[in-house]
């Protein structure tokens, strides 16, 4: 039963103070990717405040333009680019930008040692129907020598290599979680005081979901051996979520177990989902929680990158469920 005292529990720690206290717990580290950390932060506390007052600030809609993969770009889209790629200018730490909504790499600063992939806003035509959307980042340290151009072996870099990874989940409370591959931590964004929370420390996976993720619009279009996989879930008792939105589906199954599908569709031979800026950061988070994610044959996070716009399909989540659908769609 609660008491007062529970009622009265101190706030936690925020984003920053955890930062430096992580960074402290390492004698090697030089607080740039502490700074890279803060100036993501900085830019989704930016980008929550857009993105909440959305339909008051004429931001709703498409923007006209479409993005380096044919989709109709939204105004937070745009908005959104511009945030963080400010964000990570005016911080100094990133020496070069992949993003979804850049048909080539940004060169930012070429003395810094970071390369961050991103997808702005992720499920952003969810934006003008209020579901939950979100931002995906990953952070490589570059192989080449600082103050040199950044090459491409800079760019194609494998998601074992990333040195962190993260998420902004912009719902019914913004969180932002994130892992430097000592487990995955989540902090919420309290607005009135402008800072982001721990609240939820070392998060953990469940090995056994009751959750799929799938849109079961494409049945005619899937295997009948994922078709058989969805019907096990069933038969197990699994329920189906599909929000449609990446970010919201991966962190609930996350939290509450579960399996998210994006299989190969005729119209996405490769997959939907892109491997630099969605799937690897997210693959990485959800390793670090006992999870796993997979393309359907190899690891996520060894598939090697040609391209840093390529497709891959993404089976992530719950470990025994994800390897349960491997088992079965192999
Ligand atoms: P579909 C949003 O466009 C997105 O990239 C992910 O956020 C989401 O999980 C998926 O595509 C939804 O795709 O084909 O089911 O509408």
């Amino acid at each position: 039963m609660a008491t007062t005292t529970d009622l009265g529990k101190p706030v936690g720690v925020t984003l920053d103070r955890y930062i430096t206290l992580a960074q402290d717990a390492f004698t090697i580290a030089t607080g740039e990717l502490s700074q890279l950390l803060r100036d993501i932060g900085l830019a989704a506390k930016i980008l929550n405040r857009e993105i909440t007052r959305s339909g008051l600030l004429d931001l709703e809609g498409a923007f006209g333009a479409q993005n380096v993969q044919g989709e109709a770009q939204q105004k937070l889209d745009v908005v959104a680019n511009i945030r963080f790629k400010r964000a990570l200018t005016n911080g100094g730490q990133v020496c070069a930008l992949i993003s979804e909504e850049e048909q080539e790499v940004i060169t930012i600063n070429p003395d810094a040692n970071y390369l961050v992939a991103m997808d702005p806003l992720d499920g952003s035509s969810n934006i003008d129907v209020n579901v939950s959307i979100g931002t995906i980042f990953s952070i490589y340290r570059r192989k080449s020598e600082k103050g040199s151009q950044v090459t491409e072996e800079d760019v194609l870099q494998p998601g074992r290599d990333q040195v962190a990874a993260g998420y902004v989940l912009y719902g019914s409370s913004t969180m932002l979680v994130y892992t430097t591959g000592r487990g995955v931590n989540g902090f919420t964004y309290g607005p009135t005081i402008g800072e982001f929370f721990l609240s939820h420390h070392n998060i953990k996976c469940t090995p056994d979901g009751k959750i799929y993720s799938i849109n079961d619009g494409y049945w005619n279009e899937m295997s009948e051996e994922l078709r058989a996989f969805i019907q096990k879930c069933r038969e197990d008792g699994c329920t189906a979520r599909y929000i449609g939105s990446l970010v919201a589906d991966v962190h609930r199954n996350l939290l509450k177990g579960g399996i998210y599908i994006y299989p190969p569709l005729p119209k996405y031979p490769d997959g939907k989902l892109r491997l630099m800026y969605e799937a690897n950061a997210l693959a990485m988070i959800v390793e670090q929680t006992g999870g796993k994610a997979s393309d359907g044959r190899q690891r996520i996070l060894d598939i090697p990158v040609r391209d840093f716009h390529q497709r891959t399909p993404l089976f992530i989540g719950s470990a025994n469920l994800v390897d349960e659908c491997l088992q079965m769609i192999s």
